[in-house]
């Protein structure tokens, strides 16, 4: 965050985080959560900004695992965060390597860019996660496809992602220009939080040094070959832009594995599931059942096998790790993590 103070409003403070308040919670202040990197917070009053420290027998107990984007309330006097607010969306996946849990990503997001580049980063299976994503949580979203000035192609890609979700603004730039950038202004309003999600070098960092306008962040040259990024922000952070919209960056995200996102499925798929309801059998395998509205719908072109395979993946994913994280929670009742803190300025 800049140096500048700003008032909550500013911060993003909503009349809906303002209700959630008690007559005596007058003793506490809010505070938005700014950074998280590796156990560590920032979180800002809008005056100051205080970093927490994730400790095992630290002062303090919450009831959530903060993340960015998050309102916390702390106390006025000692500064220890006592309570996550509810939030009015959160963007969470199943977090990365061996062992089962969730991952919270970004909180209380009005507006989620689903960042992809003009390039072999380009996979519609991937979009597809992520727009079942935001539709789980609730939230706008709007396709950034990045390096349109590296490509003849650029409107070739634009046209494979028309077919994905018939409402999804899709927008191609130059994310190092600022002039071609001014085409996401729209969803830039003040107090709106906008995040960034993508793989790694697909230009999440660089759009927000331009629409900045500063250098600040630093950004990291893809890899010749593969287009691959080289996983250069390591942080999330959230960021007031001169609009006075908010802009969350997080890390370059190498896999998405999704979680209870059965309604957001259903709904980036909607056409395969109408094709099921025609299906005789409720338990259909849409192989070699009688009367089966899949394989009709296939050979008459209404969906296609891609979209199809996609959806029974991520169907047959989200359900294992629903199954996974409830059998871990049963396991885990009653555990909280407790939290320290130290000014940092
Ligand atoms: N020509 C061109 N280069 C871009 C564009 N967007 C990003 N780049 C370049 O792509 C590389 C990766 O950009 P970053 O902004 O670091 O990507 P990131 O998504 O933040 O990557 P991680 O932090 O690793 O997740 C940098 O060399 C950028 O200069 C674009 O629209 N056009
Ligand atoms: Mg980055
Ligand atoms: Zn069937």
């Amino acid at each position: 965050m800049n140096e500048k103070h700003y008032s909550l409003d500013e911060l993003g403070w909503k009349d809906c985080f303002k209700g959630q308040l008690d007559t005596d919670d007058t003793e506490m202040i809010p505070a938005r959560v700014t950074m998280t990197h590796k156990g560590h917070l920032v979180v800002s009053t809008g005056h100051s900004e205080l970093l927490l420290k994730i400790a095992g027998k630290g002062i303090g107990s919450l009831n959530e695992q903060p993340t960015v984007g998050d309102w916390l309330l702390m106390d006025r006097e000692t500064m220890v965060p006592v309570k996550v607010l509810e939030r009015t969306s959160l963007l969470q996946r199943m977090a990365p390597g061996q062992e089962v849990k969730l991952q919270p990503i970004a909180a209380n997001i009005d507006t989620l860019f689903i960042v992809s580049s003009c390039n072999t980063e380009f996979n519609l299976n991937r979009i597809e996660r992520y727009i079942c994503l935001a539709l789980e949580a609730g939230v706008n979203f709007v396709l950034v496809l990045t390096k349109e000035d590296l490509t003849e192609e650029a409107q070739e890609y634009r046209k494979q992602a028309e077919h994905l979700f018939e409402s999804m603004p899709i927008v191609t730039i130059n994310g190092k220009d600022p002039q071609s950038v001014q085409s996401l202004q729209k969803w830039f309003k003040p107090g709106e939080t906008v995040a960034l999600l993508g793989s790694s070098g697909v230009g999440k960092t660089t759009l927000l040094n331009t629409i900045n306008g500063t250098e600040k962040e630093k950004t990291g040259a893809i890899r010749h070959g593969d287009d691959k990024g080289r996983h250069t922000t390591t942080t999330r952070s959230l960021h007031v832009m001169p609009s006075g919209a908010l802009l969350i960056d997080v890390p370059g995200i190498r896999e998405l594995q999704l979680h209870d996102c059965h309604a957001g499925i259903d709904r980036a798929f909607s056409e395969i599931v109408e094709a099921e309801e025609m299906c005789r059998f409720s338990d259909c395998s849409h192989e070699r059942e009688p009367g089966c509205g899949v394989r009709e719908a296939l050979e008459s072109k209404i969906i296609t096998r891609r979209r199809l395979d996609n959806y029974l993946k991520l169907k047959e994913e989200a359900e294992k790790n629903t199954t996974e994280i409830a059998e871990r929670a049963k396991r885990k009742a009653g555990k909280k993590k407790k939290y320290s803190r130290k000014w940092k300025k």
